[in-house]
């Protein structure tokens, strides 16, 4: 899964995709060459959710999200997938060709559950404790992997509850969202607890302070770091790898598989 960012001040990428009005050209062009480079799934999101930022009016989400989740199903054969927890940007993306919502907030959205239900598309379901405003204050647990995967099945029961079938739904334990580094790495380690659900895991490490916590880079050079991550968490079993830099991310996996599974 490709990351595609559509906001000014999208934490690793800098806003490059966005000059006041998002240049179609340069989103198009990073989408075929995330393709070319082997992804499979455009995440198009128009809210930062890096920690502090701030929240993004519906209109001014619904502009940046909905014609290019339409430019993009026009052009490519490929599963697009919106990043949001709004409403009217779940179902107005689906009308427009999105077929996957990414929801870091788990529908917890006013409104969201009966959105996303309305589209009829799978969805994410990412856990995050506080909000991206205050989520990196003071993250506490009991335990982080017992709380976090307790919650994430209280939410997949919700979902069911109120209609979702099981295929629906995609889990993600939220890396970086309301947690300190020692959370993220227990995480990390409790993939596989995760995977045996039977739900798909979606993981997003690429770029994070996690990764920086570990090499000791900034954010422009945790590509290596974060293409390590993925092929790690892709060996523990997560179906989905949420990454900026897909071609890195591939070399990595093929070195990953063929040396521990004898794939060639
Ligand atoms: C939008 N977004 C940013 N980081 C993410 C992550 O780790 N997982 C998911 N599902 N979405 C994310």
């Amino acid at each position: 899964m490709a990351v595609l960012n559509i906001t000014p001040d999208s934490f690793s990428d800098g806003g490059k995709l966005f000059d006041g009005q998002a240049s179609f050209d340069a989103i198009l062009s990073r989408a075929d060459c995330c393709l070319t480079e082997g992804a499979t799934i455009l995440d198009v999101g128009g809210e930062s959710t890096r920690p502090g930022a701030a929240p993004v009016p519906e209109s001014e989400e619904l502009d940046r999200v909905v014609p290019v989740v339409e430019a993009l199903s026009a052009r490519f054969d490929t599963v697009i997938s919106v990043d949001t927890s709004t409403p009217n940007v779940m179902i107005e993306s689906a009308a427009h060709g999105a077929r996957m919502i990414n929801d870091v907030r788990a529908l917890l959205r006013e409104g969201a559950m009966a959105a996303a239900l309305q589209t009829g598309l799978p969805v994410c379901l990412m856990h995050m404790q506080g909000t991206p405003q205050t989520m990196q204050k003071q993250p506490t647990y009991d335990d982080a992997v017992d709380d976090v995967y307790e919650w994430l099945m209280t939410r997949v029961d919700v979902c069911r509850d109120a209609g979702f079938t099981t295929d629906q739904l995609l889990l993600d334990p939220g890396f970086g969202f309301g947690k300190t580094f020692e959370h993220n790495v227990a995480l990390f380690r409790s993939l596989d607890r995760f995977v045996q659900s039977g739900y798909p895991v979606l993981v997003g490490v690429s770029r994070k302070t996690m990764i920086g916590d570990m090499t000791g880079r900034p954010i422009e050079q945790r590509v290596t770091g974060s293409a390590v991550a993925a092929a790690v968490a892709a060996s523990y079993g997560a179906a989905i790898l949420r990454v900026h830099d897909v071609a890195e991310t591939r070399d990595a996996m093929a070195v990953m598989q063929t040396l521990t599974q004898g794939t060639q």
